[in-house]
């Protein structure tokens, strides 16, 4: 199926922009000097979108553009450009409840698919410092205080039952991108998938025990359910290392084109997942050991502070909150209970949510050894048969959070278990 392509759309190139951003930009973001002169760089290394830098004399900006088609598979996947849509709309929702750890959008043009947003002059992707060994002092309290921020005020705890209804269909129709998530995360991986793409053969008897293992296949499908049907907040839906921006005092949160309303402890699992992924590949990356285990016991700790972090923020908005139809003011803070009533209805929601972020952490573990998109955690590492060994043991992990989720109320006994795979 192809898809529909506005009137008026064409993909941008370094030499159609010029006129493109002189015509259309607000007056109000001048970059300075004539358009002819400015530098631009097309510089997208994602799976699916052009990014361009832009520099005049004075500004500098970001341009994304959707293409019609995934980037990295070619024209042949297909794909809709009303993407760019959820995207810029995401970011606007998270600026508005967690605004300094998103870039600040200018424009947007709905027919070009297209929108303009800060340039983040300081900031790396995450990912790549995590495989350099890089360390951020900010990192987990940053992210923690975002989710709970973006998923708090975005939830029926947070905010009016209408508006978080209008929210939900906002964001319904990016039904494309969900699929995608639908079938690279939750599906393709447990049966022979014709995109799946893992480290052959050295991983050829884990993958194939992977389609015969009922318990893990029971609870990839329960999973997918939750992340189809459970509305509970406005999710960015793809956070993975190469969706956050560092400094050694910013985080900021991009890409959010996978965004709609899903179940909490997605986004959060997401993260996670991708810290366990760097966790696995450090024998690789550090010279010495005593740096490797070092920088593991750093991982171990973001991931142990960014939960931290976000439990106890989600309480305190929670505590103070003044909207939000679901756990009434009426009952919790006006009510006639005390403080533990509230405090047993936030225990069971969180550890709830705390067990589903194991799961997903383990989901995304699976889909990025055994699925359609790697990441360069692994794939950088050249040496098939050594990959290998760090493969298994990350998939010896996530099968233990997805299955034994139950087991693990907190990180402790989760590294515990690390230690042994
Ligand atoms: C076809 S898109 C493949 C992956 O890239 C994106 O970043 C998402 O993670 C998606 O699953
Ligand atoms: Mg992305």
């Amino acid at each position: 199926m192809s898809a529909h392509i506005p009137t008026g759309y064409i993909p941008q190139t370094s030499e159609s922009l010029p006129l493109y951003l002189a015509k259309n930009l607000p007056t109000t973001i001048s970059l300075g000097g004539e358009p002819e002169t400015w530098k631009i760089q097309e510089v997208g290394d994602g799976n699916l979108n052009l990014v361009f830098i832009v520099s005049g004399k004075e500004k500098t900006i970001v341009v994304k553009q959707a293409l019609p088609y995934v980037r990295v598979a070619g024209e042949s996947w297909q794909l809709s450009l009303v993407r760019s849509y959820f995207e810029y709309h995401a970011l606007i929702e998270e600026r508005k409840v967690s605004g300094k750890y998103v870039p600040e959008v200018y424009f947007y043009d709905e027919k070009m698919s297209l929108f303009v947003m800060e340039y983040l002059s300081q900031h790396i992707i995450l990912r790549n410092q995590l495989i350099a060994g890089k360390k951020f002092s900010h990192l987990a309290e940053d992210i923690g205080i975002f989710l709970a921020n973006t998923l708090f005020h975005t939830s029926d705890i947070g905010m009016p039952s209408k508006e978080k209804k209008e929210l939900i269909a906002r964001f319904t129709n990016n039904h494309e991108l969900c699929k995608i998530t639908e079938d690279l995360i939750f599906t393709e991986p447990y049966f022979n998938a014709e995109r799946n793409n893992w480290t052959s053969p050295q991983l050829d008897d884990e993958v194939y025990s992977i389609w015969q293992d009922r318990a893990l296949i029971q609870s990839a499908m329960q999973y997918k359910y939750q992340f189809m049907t459970q509305a509970q907040a406005l999710l960015h839906g793809d956070l993975h290392s190469g969706s956050i921006m560092v400094t050694p005092n910013s985080t900021k949160m991009i890409d959010p084109e996978f965004s709609f309303m899903g179940p909490m402890a997605f986004d959060i699992g997401n993260y996670i997942g991708n810290l366990l992924m760097a966790y696995f590949v450090q024998p690789a990356l550090r010279e010495t050991n005593a740096q490797c285990v070092d920088y593991q016991i750093w991982l171990l700790e973001q991931i142990e502070t960014t939960w931290i972090v976000f439990d106890r923020h989600f309480r305190q908005l929670w505590n103070e909150k003044k909207i939000g139809d679901a756990y009434p003011t009426t009952l919790y803070q006006q009510g006639t209970f005390d403080v533990s009533f509230l405090k047993t209805a936030q225990d069971d929601f969180l550890s709830t949510l705390f067990k589903d972020t194991l799961a997903y952490a383990g989901f995304e573990i699976n889909r990025r050894i055994i699925g359609f998109a790697g990441v360069a955690d692994f794939k950088l590492i050249e040496d098939q048969n050594q990959r290998a060994i760090y493969e298994k043991s990350a998939l010896k992990l996530a099968r233990e959070l997805i299955v034994n989720r139950e087991r693990y109320p907190n990180f402790s006994l989760i590294r515990r278990y690390i230690a042994q795979c």
